[in-house]
């Protein structure tokens, strides 16, 4: 079984090919076999009572022990991040496949037999650090490489444009999609008047909020999303030459998604869904790996495209410029604190090495002042760069000495440059030596100091209408029903209109009669500045079903037994499951053995949502517990609704029967014991689709 009870070995990552890991040693504690002491080393012989004067009388001041304890625990919280407050995350190694060179002279990206440690954290970008995972959002996907020449941050997001065109515009568009000011309500998601309002307001905002409203926007796990750089940034090679580079991650796994029943429903039952799902994968040994990709588009062809590759609202679709896959990326170790490593972890998009530049964009340019800013007011001071997981692998120096927090006790009494006191040392180093200092690359820049957009960021409609374009029937289906209930509950009529009528008429009137329908709106007349339809040439490469790789690798399939289940059936179901390197998780209604084997949850503390496949166990007995149990036939009927694949053995089939499941719909494999290897065969082939689609229709009477 894997998980707690597992046959399989946990991972042991190989601390070689985790530098970091060997970098952080220094900062460990470890309590075994150490006594407890103050924080000025004291040995401490009672931490269960406080100094008194008798033992029924007041404390005493005096008690260093105890105030000590507690002034620290007053202030064990810092201020949680403005956006992307909600985040797990994992240590990990970066391999590039082949050299880059003729790019960039990024050191890390030029020797395939290196290995550069990083720490990557996930993120949802609206709820309080307290929110649920799975809510209607936006993940953040930020990865700090320690590279030998200093850190990069590529510090992106799992959806490849964004809502704004300006940074200026960036505070108007958190305070607007935050919980509201009035009451804090709602945590986690968008489904309220004031982001509806500034969205139906803003119509470059149109092409990244229909990305929000898609199943992009519900990714079934950290491990399965994609992850982009979204601006335009550029690579720079050793002679200098310049190329524009936009950043994709692709996971190894192929990408999936939540049904949106699915994830509202993982939101209470188990918020912390996809955070147990990156660290038990981990633990497994079932590594997460992204393959980092580049688009390239040469300096002289910035202005073929008919958008503006500094406006981040836009993509450029892989049929035009090919995504080259040039390394990977493998998550193989968890952290050791959450507080030490993954809160204090600082991010920034302007950390970058040589050989990697910014563009024009200027929505980069307002983030490059901004992350500092913040880490700033959030980490207590600029020495944030001094605690253990911020900390540069590369010899560092530099003439900072003061400020609040400091650690290092620089030696020495020169501390600005040039000096002669300490020899001139720390040096400036010629870019143009092979390990050389960070040259920014030599744009020419000329222009009138203004206040302007430019003309070649107008068109807020086109790209709208190449993503919906793009997507197959279910996933359009799913969009039309997302802008439905997120209109729902909005309050007020006027601003759902607008939505209906200026933003989406604009980019598709199907998709906008649909939703009109929902709400209970006339059909919008075609919008004034709409995109002719007929003129949009689809990306196939944007549709998410054209992501899914098969196969069953990693998947988490519950085991529906009942004691009277056939213990060495079950144990070669799970061997047969293990092979293919799935999960498999005995659920029962209760933890009582079965046949001598020990359940790994129940029913009710794992129910169907938390899984991607239910096979029902046969034998008579257990069948017969299982048909009568209401949480039993409602943990099938959710997986059918949710177009998993389903098995039924032998006496298991009762159960299908008894929740009034046909045996025979897409996805549904069923037979009697003997022939248990031609159903599991055909169980694996659907799992391995992730979803019947096929059977939506039918799914959608299930009362589940
Ligand atoms: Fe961020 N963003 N952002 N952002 N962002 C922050 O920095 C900001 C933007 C992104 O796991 C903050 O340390 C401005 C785009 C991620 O720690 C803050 C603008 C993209 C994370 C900030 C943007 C991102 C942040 C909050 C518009 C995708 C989490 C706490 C100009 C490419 C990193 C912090 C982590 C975090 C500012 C827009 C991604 C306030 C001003 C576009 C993944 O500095």
């Amino acid at each position: 079984m894997a998980g707690k009870n597992s046959s399989r070995q946990p991972a042991q990552p190989d601390p070689g090919a985790d530098p970091k890991s060997k970098d952080l040693e220094q900062f460990r504690l470890r309590p075994d076999g150490e006594a407890l002491r103050t924080n000025q080393g004291v040995k401490i012989a009672d931490n269960q009572n406080t100094l008194r004067a008798g033992p029924r009388g007041p404390s005493l001041l005096e008690d260093f022990i105890m105030r000590e304890k507690i002034t620290h625990f007053d202030h064990e919280r810092i201020p949680e991040r403005i956006v992307h407050a909600r985040g797990s995350a994992a240590h990990g190694v970066f391999q590039v496949y082949e050299s880059m060179s003729e790019y960039t002279k990024a050191a890390f990206l030029q020797d395939p037999s290196e290995q550069t440690p990083v720490y990557v954290r996930f993120s949802t970008v609206q709820g309080p650090r307290g929110s649920a995972d799975t809510v209607r959002d936006v993940r953040g996907f930020a990865v700090k490489f320690y590279t030998q020449e200093g850190n990069y941050d590529l510090v992106g997001n799992n959806m490849p444009v964004f809502f704004i065109q300006d940074a200026i515009k960036f505070p108007d568009f958190v305070h607007a999609v935050k919980p509201e000011a009035p009451n804090e309500m709602p945590t986690g998601g968008s489904a309220h008047d004031t982001f509806w309002d500034f969205v139906s307001l803003v119509p470059e905002s149109a092409h990244m909020v229909l990305w929000t409203m898609s199943d992009r926007a519900i990714p079934r796990s950290l491990r399965t999303m994609e992850g982009f750089g979204i601006h335009t940034f550029r690579f720079v090679n050793a002679a200098g030459k310049a190329r524009f580079v936009k950043f994709h991650w692709r996971p190894v796994l192929g990408s999936y998604s939540l049904l949106w029943d699915e994830a509202q429903k993982l939101a209470g039952k188990d918020p912390d869904f996809h955070r147990r799902d990156l660290w038990e994968a981990i633990e497994r040994g079932d590594f997460p790996e992204f393959e980092l990709g580049v688009q390239i588009v040469e300096e002289q062809d910035e202005h073929k495209f008919d958008f503006d590759l500094l406006d981040p609202t836009k993509l450029i679709p892989e049929e035009i410029v090919p995504v080259k896959i040039i390394g990977k990326l493998t998550l193989n170790r968890n952290p050791d604190n959450f507080f030490a490593e993954t809160e204090q972890v600082a991010f920034h998009p302007g950390h970058v090495v040589p050989g990697i530049d910014f563009s024009n964009d200027p929505l980069l340019q307002g983030r490059l002042f901004s992350y500092t800013d913040t880490q700033i007011s959030r980490l207590g001071g600029p020495n944030f760069h001094e605690i253990p997981i911020n900390r540069p692998v590369c010899p560092f120096q530099n003439n900072q000495r003061d400020a609040m927090h400091r650690q290092a006790i620089n030696v020495g009494q020169a501390s600005y440059e040039p000096n002669s006191l300490s020899g001139g040392w720390p040096k400036e180093t010629d870019p143009a030596a092979s390990d050389g200092g960070f040259e920014s690359y030599q744009e020419r820049v000329e222009g009138v100091k203004i206040r302007v957009r430019s003309e070649s960021f107008a068109d807020h409609f086109s790209q709208a209408a190449l993503f919906y374009q793009s997507m197959s029937e279910p996933e359009k289906a799913h969009i039309a029903a997302a802008y439905q209930f997120e209109l729902g509950k909005v309050t007020k009529p006027e601003i759902r209109e607008r939505v209906v009528n200026e933003i989406l008429a604009n980019f598709d009137a199907g998709l906008a009669a649909e939703v009109a329908e929902g709400l209970g709106l006339p059909a919008p007349k075609r919008g004034k500045t709409a995109v002719d339809a007929s003129k949009i040439k689809p990306s196939p490469a944007l549709s998410l079903l054209n992501r899914v790789k098969p196969g069953i690798k990693t998947c988490k399939i519950a085991l529906l037994a009942a004691p009277g289940s056939d213990g060495a059936t079950l144990k070669a179901l799970q061997k047969a499951l293990q092979a293919e390197g799935a999960a498999p998780l005995l659920v029962a209604p209760t933890l009582a053995a079965i046949d001598g084997l020990q359940p790994d949850a129940t029913i009710a503390g794992m129910p169907s949502i938390m899984f991607d496949a239910v096979i029902v166990c046969g034998g008579e007995a257990g069948a017969k517990t299982l048909a009568q149990s209401g949480d039993a036939r409602h943990f099938v009927l959710e997986a059918f609704k949710h177009l998993k694949a389903i098995a039924a053995l032998g006496a298991g089939r009762e159960v299908l029967k008894a929740s009034h499941l046909p045996d025979n719909a897409e996805g549904v494999a069923t037979g009697d014991d003997k022939q248990m290897t031609q159903v599991l065969k055909a169980f694996i082939a659907a799992a391995g689709q992730h979803r019947a689609w096929a059977r939506q229709a039918l799914a959608e009477s299930v009362p589940a």
